[in-house]
Protein backbone atom coordinates (compact mmCIF):
# COMPACT_ATOMS: atom_id res chain seq x y z
CA UNK A 1 0.00 0.00 0.00
CA UNK A 2 1.35 3.37 -1.01
CA UNK A 3 2.27 5.28 2.22
CA UNK A 4 -0.12 8.30 3.06
CA UNK A 5 1.60 11.56 1.98
CA UNK A 6 2.85 13.54 5.23
CA UNK A 7 0.41 16.72 4.49
CA UNK A 8 -2.64 14.45 3.90
CA UNK A 9 -1.80 13.10 7.09
CA UNK A 10 -1.60 16.69 8.71
CA UNK A 11 -4.91 17.53 6.96
CA UNK A 12 -6.42 14.27 7.99
CA UNK A 13 -5.97 14.90 11.80
CA UNK A 14 -7.02 18.48 11.43
CA UNK A 15 -10.31 17.75 10.22
CA UNK A 16 -10.58 14.82 12.39
CA UNK A 17 -10.27 17.57 15.18
CA UNK A 18 -13.62 19.36 13.47
CA UNK A 19 -15.48 16.01 13.27
CA UNK A 20 -14.78 15.40 9.50
CA UNK A 21 -13.18 12.38 7.93
CA UNK A 22 -11.40 13.61 4.78
CA UNK A 23 -12.07 10.89 2.11
CA UNK A 24 -9.57 12.67 -0.31
CA UNK A 25 -7.63 15.19 -2.14
CA UNK A 26 -7.15 16.85 -5.59
CA UNK A 27 -4.95 19.29 -7.07
CA UNK A 28 -7.04 22.44 -8.91
CA UNK A 29 -7.70 20.62 -12.22
CA UNK A 30 -6.20 17.20 -12.14
CA UNK A 31 -7.63 15.65 -15.26
CA UNK A 32 -7.88 18.39 -18.22
CA UNK A 33 -7.60 15.91 -20.87
CA UNK A 34 -11.00 14.43 -19.71
CA UNK A 35 -12.31 17.76 -19.94
CA UNK A 36 -13.91 18.59 -23.29
CA UNK A 37 -15.83 15.55 -23.26
CA UNK A 38 -17.46 16.18 -19.61
CA UNK A 39 -18.14 19.19 -21.38
CA UNK A 40 -19.73 17.92 -24.19
CA UNK A 41 -22.04 15.54 -22.01
CA UNK A 42 -22.95 18.42 -19.21
CA UNK A 43 -24.16 20.82 -22.28
CA UNK A 44 -26.36 18.10 -24.18
CA UNK A 45 -27.86 17.65 -20.84
CA UNK A 46 -29.03 21.06 -20.68
CA UNK A 47 -30.09 21.23 -24.73
CA UNK A 48 -32.74 18.65 -23.74
CA UNK A 49 -33.92 20.91 -21.33
CA UNK A 50 -33.37 18.53 -18.34
CA UNK A 51 -32.69 21.14 -15.92
CA UNK A 52 -36.24 22.28 -15.90
CA UNK A 53 -36.46 25.70 -13.88
CA UNK A 54 -32.84 25.22 -11.90
CA UNK A 55 -31.29 27.60 -14.41
CA UNK A 56 -28.33 27.93 -11.99
CA UNK A 57 -27.18 24.54 -13.33
CA UNK A 58 -26.27 26.68 -15.93
CA UNK A 59 -23.33 28.54 -14.64
CA UNK A 60 -21.99 25.05 -13.28
CA UNK A 61 -21.54 23.53 -16.66
CA UNK A 62 -20.01 26.79 -18.15
CA UNK A 63 -17.42 26.83 -15.33
CA UNK A 64 -16.77 23.25 -15.95
CA UNK A 65 -15.21 21.15 -13.24
CA UNK A 66 -11.67 23.52 -13.17
CA UNK A 67 -11.87 24.67 -9.66
CA UNK A 68 -10.14 27.98 -10.79
CA UNK A 69 -12.51 28.70 -13.14
CA UNK A 70 -14.92 29.82 -10.12
CA UNK A 71 -12.11 30.70 -7.58
CA UNK A 72 -9.10 31.70 -9.51
CA UNK A 73 -6.78 31.29 -6.34
CA UNK A 74 -7.95 27.54 -5.56
CA UNK A 75 -4.57 25.11 -5.72
CA UNK A 76 -6.59 21.99 -4.23
CA UNK A 77 -9.62 20.58 -2.77
CA UNK A 78 -10.02 18.50 0.57
CA UNK A 79 -13.05 16.15 -0.08
CA UNK A 80 -15.67 14.83 2.15
CA UNK A 81 -18.29 12.48 2.21
CA UNK A 82 -21.17 12.08 5.03
CA UNK A 83 -22.88 9.09 5.36
CA UNK A 84 -26.51 9.08 6.35
CA UNK A 85 -28.31 5.51 5.93
CA UNK A 86 -30.97 5.27 8.06
CA UNK A 87 -34.65 3.31 8.27
CA UNK A 88 -37.26 5.01 6.33
CA UNK A 89 -39.49 8.06 8.00
CA UNK A 90 -41.55 10.75 8.02
CA UNK A 91 -44.72 12.38 9.03
CA UNK A 92 -46.44 11.32 11.95
CA UNK A 93 -49.16 9.09 10.85
CA UNK A 94 -47.39 8.89 7.46
CA UNK A 95 -46.16 10.24 4.27
CA UNK A 96 -42.55 9.87 3.13
CA UNK A 97 -39.63 12.34 3.37
CA UNK A 98 -36.11 11.79 1.60
CA UNK A 99 -34.00 10.24 4.59
CA UNK A 100 -31.07 12.85 4.19
CA UNK A 101 -34.27 15.12 5.03
CA UNK A 102 -35.56 13.61 8.26
CA UNK A 103 -32.92 15.04 10.62
CA UNK A 104 -30.27 18.06 10.68
CA UNK A 105 -29.68 19.76 7.64
CA UNK A 106 -26.41 18.33 5.94
CA UNK A 107 -26.00 21.94 4.49
CA UNK A 108 -25.61 23.48 8.24
CA UNK A 109 -24.12 21.01 9.72
CA UNK A 110 -21.43 20.07 7.20
CA UNK A 111 -21.12 23.52 6.28
CA UNK A 112 -19.90 24.67 10.06
CA UNK A 113 -17.64 21.91 9.95
CA UNK A 114 -15.79 23.16 6.78
CA UNK A 115 -15.71 26.66 7.86
CA UNK A 116 -13.89 25.48 11.17
CA UNK A 117 -11.63 23.45 9.08
CA UNK A 118 -11.24 25.86 6.88
CA UNK A 119 -10.14 28.48 9.96
CA UNK A 120 -7.98 25.88 11.84
CA UNK A 121 -6.03 25.54 8.42
CA UNK A 122 -5.69 29.38 8.43
CA UNK A 123 -4.51 29.53 11.88
CA UNK A 124 -1.93 26.64 12.10
CA UNK A 125 -0.18 28.82 8.80
CA UNK A 126 -1.30 26.00 5.91
CA UNK A 127 -3.87 27.77 4.05
CA UNK A 128 -4.52 31.39 3.35
CA UNK A 129 -7.75 31.71 1.10
CA UNK A 130 -10.62 28.92 1.75
CA UNK A 131 -13.85 28.22 0.54
CA UNK A 132 -16.42 25.93 2.40
CA UNK A 133 -19.54 24.60 -0.39
CA UNK A 134 -21.72 21.78 0.45
CA UNK A 135 -24.45 21.35 -2.60
CA UNK A 136 -23.44 24.96 -3.85
CA UNK A 137 -23.56 25.10 -7.21
CA UNK A 138 -21.80 26.21 -9.96
CA UNK A 139 -19.32 23.03 -8.46
CA UNK A 140 -19.86 19.67 -10.17
CA UNK A 141 -19.35 17.79 -6.63
CA UNK A 142 -19.93 13.96 -7.88
CA UNK A 143 -17.44 14.43 -10.52
CA UNK A 144 -14.83 15.42 -8.06
CA UNK A 145 -15.35 12.79 -5.32
CA UNK A 146 -15.50 10.30 -8.97
CA UNK A 147 -12.59 11.91 -10.31
CA UNK A 148 -10.42 11.87 -6.72
CA UNK A 149 -10.97 8.07 -7.31
CA UNK A 150 -13.41 7.93 -3.84
CA UNK A 151 -15.87 5.65 -5.70
CA UNK A 152 -18.12 5.10 -8.67
CA UNK A 153 -21.19 6.59 -10.93
CA UNK A 154 -24.10 4.89 -10.34
CA UNK A 155 -26.74 4.22 -13.42
CA UNK A 156 -29.22 6.20 -11.01
CA UNK A 157 -26.50 9.10 -11.70
CA UNK A 158 -25.34 9.11 -8.14
CA UNK A 159 -22.00 9.09 -6.45
CA UNK A 160 -21.58 5.43 -4.90
CA UNK A 161 -19.45 5.19 -1.80
CA UNK A 162 -17.78 1.67 -1.82
CA UNK A 163 -18.75 1.42 2.09
CA UNK A 164 -22.01 3.32 1.76
CA UNK A 165 -23.03 3.09 -1.53
CA UNK A 166 -25.17 5.93 -2.57
CA UNK A 167 -25.99 7.50 1.08
CA UNK A 168 -23.67 9.63 1.50
CA UNK A 169 -24.16 13.52 0.87
CA UNK A 170 -20.80 15.38 -0.33
CA UNK A 171 -19.10 18.50 0.97
CA UNK A 172 -15.71 20.20 -0.29
CA UNK A 173 -13.00 22.57 1.29
CA UNK A 174 -11.21 24.86 -1.73
CA UNK A 175 -7.96 25.92 -0.53
CA UNK A 176 -4.70 27.89 -2.35
CA UNK A 177 -2.77 25.31 -0.93
CA UNK A 178 -1.19 22.65 -3.72
CA UNK A 179 -2.31 19.00 -3.14
CA UNK A 180 -1.24 15.89 -4.23
CA UNK A 181 -3.88 13.64 -6.09
CA UNK A 182 -4.97 11.41 -2.93
CA UNK A 183 -7.39 8.77 -1.93
CA UNK A 184 -7.21 5.74 0.30
CA UNK A 185 -7.60 2.47 -1.84
CA UNK A 186 -10.91 1.67 -1.91
CA UNK A 187 -12.38 -1.55 0.39
CA UNK A 188 -13.59 -2.79 -2.98
CA UNK A 189 -13.98 -1.94 -6.69
CA UNK A 190 -17.02 -2.14 -8.51
CA UNK A 191 -19.48 -1.30 -11.26
CA UNK A 192 -23.32 -1.59 -11.79
CA UNK A 193 -22.70 -4.43 -13.86
CA UNK A 194 -26.04 -5.61 -15.76
CA UNK A 195 -27.82 -4.12 -12.77
CA UNK A 196 -30.98 -2.17 -13.56
CA UNK A 197 -32.71 -1.49 -10.44
CA UNK A 198 -32.38 1.94 -9.88
CA UNK A 199 -33.83 2.20 -13.74
CA UNK A 200 -36.91 0.04 -12.90
CA UNK A 201 -38.30 1.15 -10.01
CA UNK A 202 -38.30 4.94 -10.93
CA UNK A 203 -42.08 5.62 -10.80
CA UNK A 204 -41.55 8.63 -13.09
CA UNK A 205 -39.46 7.11 -15.70
CA UNK A 206 -37.18 9.78 -14.90
CA UNK A 207 -33.93 8.31 -16.66
CA UNK A 208 -33.62 8.67 -20.31
CA UNK A 209 -30.81 6.34 -20.50
CA UNK A 210 -28.68 4.91 -17.70
CA UNK A 211 -26.21 7.32 -16.27
CA UNK A 212 -28.60 10.17 -16.75
CA UNK A 213 -31.15 11.91 -15.03
CA UNK A 214 -34.39 14.02 -16.96
CA UNK A 215 -34.72 16.34 -13.73
CA UNK A 216 -38.04 17.37 -14.82
CA UNK A 217 -39.61 14.21 -13.94
CA UNK A 218 -37.98 13.42 -10.57
CA UNK A 219 -39.98 13.29 -7.35
CA UNK A 220 -37.15 15.23 -5.92
CA UNK A 221 -37.17 18.25 -8.50
CA UNK A 222 -41.05 18.51 -8.61
CA UNK A 223 -41.37 17.92 -4.52
CA UNK A 224 -38.46 20.92 -3.58
CA UNK A 225 -37.28 22.93 -5.87
CA UNK A 226 -40.41 23.04 -8.39
CA UNK A 227 -42.14 26.27 -7.33
CA UNK A 228 -45.11 25.57 -9.21
CA UNK A 229 -47.53 23.24 -9.39
CA UNK A 230 -47.26 18.96 -9.75
CA UNK A 231 -47.76 18.38 -13.26
CA UNK A 232 -51.08 16.16 -13.17
CA UNK A 233 -49.63 13.27 -14.55
CA UNK A 234 -47.07 12.80 -11.95
CA UNK A 235 -49.66 13.46 -9.01
CA UNK A 236 -50.23 9.55 -8.65
CA UNK A 237 -47.02 8.62 -8.93
CA UNK A 238 -45.94 10.43 -5.95
CA UNK A 239 -47.46 7.99 -4.07
CA UNK A 240 -46.47 8.98 -0.34
CA UNK A 241 -43.30 10.66 -0.69
CA UNK A 242 -43.89 14.33 0.64
CA UNK A 243 -40.14 16.11 0.40
CA UNK A 244 -37.97 13.95 -2.13
CA UNK A 245 -37.22 10.60 -3.04
CA UNK A 246 -35.31 7.63 -2.09
CA UNK A 247 -36.47 5.12 -4.51
CA UNK A 248 -33.33 4.76 -6.56
CA UNK A 249 -31.17 4.41 -3.63
CA UNK A 250 -33.33 2.00 -1.86
CA UNK A 251 -33.31 -0.77 -4.38
CA UNK A 252 -29.18 -0.32 -4.97
CA UNK A 253 -27.42 -3.57 -3.92
CA UNK A 254 -24.63 -1.14 -2.81
CA UNK A 255 -26.98 -0.21 0.08
CA UNK A 256 -25.01 -0.40 3.73
CA UNK A 257 -28.38 -2.16 4.92
CA UNK A 258 -27.08 -2.98 8.45
CA UNK A 259 -25.40 0.69 8.72
CA UNK A 260 -27.79 3.48 10.70
CA UNK A 261 -26.77 6.62 11.25
CA UNK A 262 -29.74 7.96 12.82
CA UNK A 263 -28.30 9.18 16.22
CA UNK A 264 -25.70 11.53 14.09
CA UNK A 265 -28.31 13.31 12.40
CA UNK A 266 -31.36 13.02 15.16
CA UNK A 267 -35.35 13.52 14.07
CA UNK A 268 -36.63 16.73 13.19
CA UNK A 269 -39.00 17.10 16.04
CA UNK A 270 -41.47 18.88 13.33
CA UNK A 271 -41.88 15.42 11.45
CA UNK A 272 -41.81 13.36 14.56
CA UNK A 273 -44.95 15.65 15.99
CA UNK A 274 -46.93 16.93 12.82
CA UNK A 275 -49.32 14.90 10.59
CA UNK A 276 -50.13 16.09 7.15
CA UNK A 277 -53.85 16.73 8.28
CA UNK A 278 -52.05 19.44 10.81
CA UNK A 279 -49.71 20.72 8.36
CA UNK A 280 -52.34 22.12 6.04
CA UNK A 281 -53.40 24.14 9.00
CA UNK A 282 -49.87 25.79 9.10
CA UNK A 283 -49.71 29.33 8.98
CA UNK A 284 -46.57 30.62 7.15
CA UNK A 285 -44.80 31.70 9.90
CA UNK A 286 -45.09 29.23 12.26
CA UNK A 287 -43.99 26.86 9.06
CA UNK A 288 -40.73 28.63 9.03
CA UNK A 289 -40.43 28.19 12.86
CA UNK A 290 -41.53 24.65 12.60
CA UNK A 291 -38.88 24.20 10.48
CA UNK A 292 -36.11 25.64 11.28
CA UNK A 293 -32.97 23.86 11.13
CA UNK A 294 -34.57 21.43 8.30
CA UNK A 295 -34.24 20.99 4.90
CA UNK A 296 -37.90 20.83 4.70
CA UNK A 297 -38.26 24.96 4.31
CA UNK A 298 -36.36 24.67 1.12
CA UNK A 299 -39.99 24.11 -1.24
CA UNK A 300 -41.26 26.96 0.85
CA UNK A 301 -44.21 27.09 3.06
CA UNK A 302 -46.62 26.46 -0.41
CA UNK A 303 -44.71 24.22 -2.18
CA UNK A 304 -44.96 21.99 1.05
CA UNK A 305 -48.48 22.08 1.80
CA UNK A 306 -48.78 21.49 -1.85
CA UNK A 307 -47.37 18.08 -1.85
CA UNK A 308 -49.23 17.23 1.41
CA UNK A 309 -52.43 17.57 -0.07
CA UNK A 310 -51.17 15.38 -2.81
CA UNK A 311 -49.90 12.71 -0.63
CA UNK A 312 -52.94 12.80 1.28
CA UNK A 313 -55.05 12.39 -1.43
CA UNK A 314 -53.21 9.06 -2.80
CA UNK A 315 -53.30 7.75 0.93
CA UNK A 316 -57.07 8.54 0.63
CA UNK A 317 -56.95 10.22 4.22
CA UNK A 318 -57.70 13.86 5.72
CA UNK A 319 -60.71 14.86 3.87
CA UNK A 320 -61.90 17.40 6.27
CA UNK A 321 -58.85 19.15 6.82
CA UNK A 322 -58.66 18.98 2.30
CA UNK A 323 -61.87 20.68 2.45
CA UNK A 324 -60.91 23.44 4.61
CA UNK A 325 -58.15 24.22 2.91
CA UNK A 326 -59.32 23.81 -0.86
CA UNK A 327 -62.38 26.39 0.44
CA UNK A 328 -59.73 28.74 3.43
CA UNK A 329 -56.17 28.70 2.14
CA UNK A 330 -54.50 31.76 0.88
CA UNK A 331 -52.73 29.86 -1.77
CA UNK A 332 -53.97 29.11 -4.68
CA UNK A 333 -51.47 26.30 -5.50
CA UNK A 334 -52.66 25.10 -2.09
CA UNK A 335 -56.42 25.01 -3.12
CA UNK A 336 -56.01 23.53 -6.24
CA UNK A 337 -53.81 20.53 -5.34
CA UNK A 338 -56.31 20.51 -2.30
CA UNK A 339 -58.93 19.76 -4.76
CA UNK A 340 -57.24 17.02 -7.08
CA UNK A 341 -56.89 15.34 -3.55
CA UNK A 342 -60.46 15.77 -3.07
CA UNK A 343 -61.28 14.49 -6.27
CA UNK A 344 -58.81 11.34 -5.78
CA UNK A 345 -60.92 9.79 -2.58
CA UNK A 346 -63.93 10.96 -4.26
CA UNK A 347 -64.79 13.80 -2.20
CA UNK A 348 -67.65 15.33 -5.19
CA UNK A 349 -69.59 17.10 -3.00
CA UNK A 350 -67.10 18.60 -1.39
CA UNK A 351 -65.80 20.18 -4.43
CA UNK A 352 -69.32 21.28 -5.79
CA UNK A 353 -69.27 23.32 -1.87
CA UNK A 354 -65.56 24.68 -3.40
CA UNK A 355 -66.85 25.46 -6.39
CA UNK A 356 -69.11 27.96 -4.97
CA UNK A 357 -66.59 30.56 -2.88
CA UNK A 358 -63.71 29.46 -5.52
CA UNK A 359 -62.85 33.18 -7.41
CA UNK A 360 -59.16 32.49 -8.53
CA UNK A 361 -59.18 30.93 -12.47
CA UNK A 362 -56.69 28.45 -12.09
CA UNK A 363 -58.45 26.75 -9.15
CA UNK A 364 -61.55 27.11 -10.85
CA UNK A 365 -60.14 25.42 -13.42
CA UNK A 366 -59.12 22.15 -11.43
CA UNK A 367 -62.16 22.20 -9.67
CA UNK A 368 -64.01 22.42 -12.97
CA UNK A 369 -62.03 19.53 -14.98
CA UNK A 370 -62.50 17.46 -11.64
CA UNK A 371 -65.80 17.61 -11.46
CA UNK A 372 -65.71 16.95 -15.64
CA UNK A 373 -67.96 20.15 -16.59
C1 LIG B 1 -29.32 19.68 -9.30
C2 LIG B 1 -29.24 18.58 -8.28
C3 LIG B 1 -30.32 17.69 -8.20
C4 LIG B 1 -31.40 17.65 -9.25
C5 LIG B 1 -30.84 16.91 -10.49
C6 LIG B 1 -30.09 15.60 -10.11
C7 LIG B 1 -29.07 15.12 -11.13
N1 LIG B 1 -28.89 13.81 -11.13
O1 LIG B 1 -28.47 15.88 -11.85
C8 LIG B 1 -32.55 16.92 -8.48
C9 LIG B 1 -33.39 17.98 -7.78
C10 LIG B 1 -33.45 16.03 -9.32
C11 LIG B 1 -31.74 16.17 -7.43
C12 LIG B 1 -32.20 15.02 -6.82
C13 LIG B 1 -31.47 14.32 -5.86
N2 LIG B 1 -30.34 14.71 -5.28
CO1 LIG B 1 -29.31 16.24 -5.89
N3 LIG B 1 -28.12 17.58 -6.48
C14 LIG B 1 -28.12 18.44 -7.44
C15 LIG B 1 -26.83 19.26 -7.49
C16 LIG B 1 -27.10 20.63 -6.86
C17 LIG B 1 -26.22 19.44 -8.88
C18 LIG B 1 -26.16 18.14 -9.71
C19 LIG B 1 -25.75 18.43 -11.16
O2 LIG B 1 -24.74 19.05 -11.42
N4 LIG B 1 -26.56 17.99 -12.11
C20 LIG B 1 -26.35 18.26 -13.49
C21 LIG B 1 -26.09 16.98 -14.28
C22 LIG B 1 -25.81 17.33 -15.72
O3 LIG B 1 -24.94 16.38 -13.75
P1 LIG B 1 -24.57 14.84 -13.91
O4 LIG B 1 -25.69 13.88 -13.68
O5 LIG B 1 -23.38 14.72 -13.04
O6 LIG B 1 -24.20 14.75 -15.46
C23 LIG B 1 -23.40 13.70 -15.87
C24 LIG B 1 -24.11 12.51 -16.34
O7 LIG B 1 -25.26 12.88 -17.04
C25 LIG B 1 -23.00 11.93 -17.19
N5 LIG B 1 -23.38 11.06 -18.23
C26 LIG B 1 -24.23 11.26 -19.23
N6 LIG B 1 -24.26 10.18 -20.03
C27 LIG B 1 -23.38 9.30 -19.54
C28 LIG B 1 -23.02 8.04 -19.96
C29 LIG B 1 -22.05 7.33 -19.26
C30 LIG B 1 -21.68 6.00 -19.70
C31 LIG B 1 -21.46 7.91 -18.09
C32 LIG B 1 -20.47 7.19 -17.29
C33 LIG B 1 -21.86 9.20 -17.66
C34 LIG B 1 -22.81 9.85 -18.41
O8 LIG B 1 -22.41 13.03 -17.82
C35 LIG B 1 -22.64 14.19 -17.07
C36 LIG B 1 -21.33 14.76 -16.70
O9 LIG B 1 -20.58 13.86 -15.95
C37 LIG B 1 -25.87 18.36 -6.61
C38 LIG B 1 -24.85 19.13 -5.79
C39 LIG B 1 -23.73 19.64 -6.66
N7 LIG B 1 -23.50 20.92 -6.61
O10 LIG B 1 -23.12 18.85 -7.37
C40 LIG B 1 -26.86 17.59 -5.70
C41 LIG B 1 -26.55 16.10 -5.40
C42 LIG B 1 -26.19 15.42 -6.69
N8 LIG B 1 -27.84 15.60 -4.93
C43 LIG B 1 -27.75 14.75 -3.99
C44 LIG B 1 -28.84 14.00 -3.49
C45 LIG B 1 -28.63 13.27 -2.18
C46 LIG B 1 -30.05 13.93 -4.20
C47 LIG B 1 -31.24 12.99 -3.93
C48 LIG B 1 -30.84 11.59 -3.48
C49 LIG B 1 -32.17 13.66 -2.88
C50 LIG B 1 -33.45 12.91 -2.59
N9 LIG B 1 -33.40 11.81 -1.87
O11 LIG B 1 -34.51 13.33 -2.97
C51 LIG B 1 -31.95 12.99 -5.33
C52 LIG B 1 -31.42 11.86 -6.22
C53 LIG B 1 -31.99 11.84 -7.61
C54 LIG B 1 -30.99 11.24 -8.61
N10 LIG B 1 -31.14 9.97 -8.95
O12 LIG B 1 -30.08 11.96 -9.06
C55 LIG B 1 -26.31 14.53 -3.57
C56 LIG B 1 -25.82 13.20 -4.13
C57 LIG B 1 -24.79 12.47 -3.29
C58 LIG B 1 -24.32 11.24 -4.03
N11 LIG B 1 -24.14 10.18 -3.29
O13 LIG B 1 -24.15 11.26 -5.22
C59 LIG B 1 -25.59 15.78 -4.19
C60 LIG B 1 -24.16 15.57 -4.66
C61 LIG B 1 -25.63 16.88 -3.08
C62 LIG B 1 -24.55 16.68 -2.01
N12 LIG B 1 -23.80 17.72 -1.70
O14 LIG B 1 -24.35 15.63 -1.48
N13 LIG B 1 -30.54 16.73 -7.23
S1 LIG C 1 -35.33 10.01 -6.77
FE1 LIG C 1 -37.20 8.83 -7.23
S2 LIG C 1 -38.20 9.94 -8.91
FE2 LIG C 1 -36.06 10.68 -8.77
S3 LIG C 1 -34.93 9.44 -10.20
FE3 LIG C 1 -34.78 8.39 -8.22
S4 LIG C 1 -36.51 6.94 -8.21
FE4 LIG C 1 -36.90 8.42 -9.86
S1 LIG D 1 -29.30 0.06 -8.41
FE1 LIG D 1 -27.93 -1.14 -9.72
S2 LIG D 1 -27.76 0.08 -11.60
FE2 LIG D 1 -28.59 1.42 -10.03
S3 LIG D 1 -26.82 2.49 -9.15
FE3 LIG D 1 -27.19 0.67 -7.86
S4 LIG D 1 -25.90 -0.95 -8.78
FE4 LIG D 1 -26.05 0.69 -10.29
Amino acid sequence: MEPIPSEVQTLSAVAEEVGLVLRGCLPANPLPEHDSALQTRLQSWLDAGYQGSMRYLERAVALGPDLRSWKPWTEGALLFALPYHRPSGGFAGGGRVARYALGRDYHQLMGKRLERLGKRLRAQGIATRYRATVDAAPVLEREWALRAGLGWRGKNTLFLHPEHGPWVMLGELLVDVVLPHWAPPPARKATCGSCTRCLDICPTQAFPTPYQLDARRCLSYLTIENRGEIPLQWREAMGDWVFGCDLCLEVCPFSPRDLDFSEDWGLHPALEFTTLEQLLHVEEPVFHKLFTGSPLRRPGWAGLLRNACVVLGNLGRGAADLEWAAREHPEPLVRSHAVWALSKIGEQRALERVLEKEQDDTVLLEIRRELGS
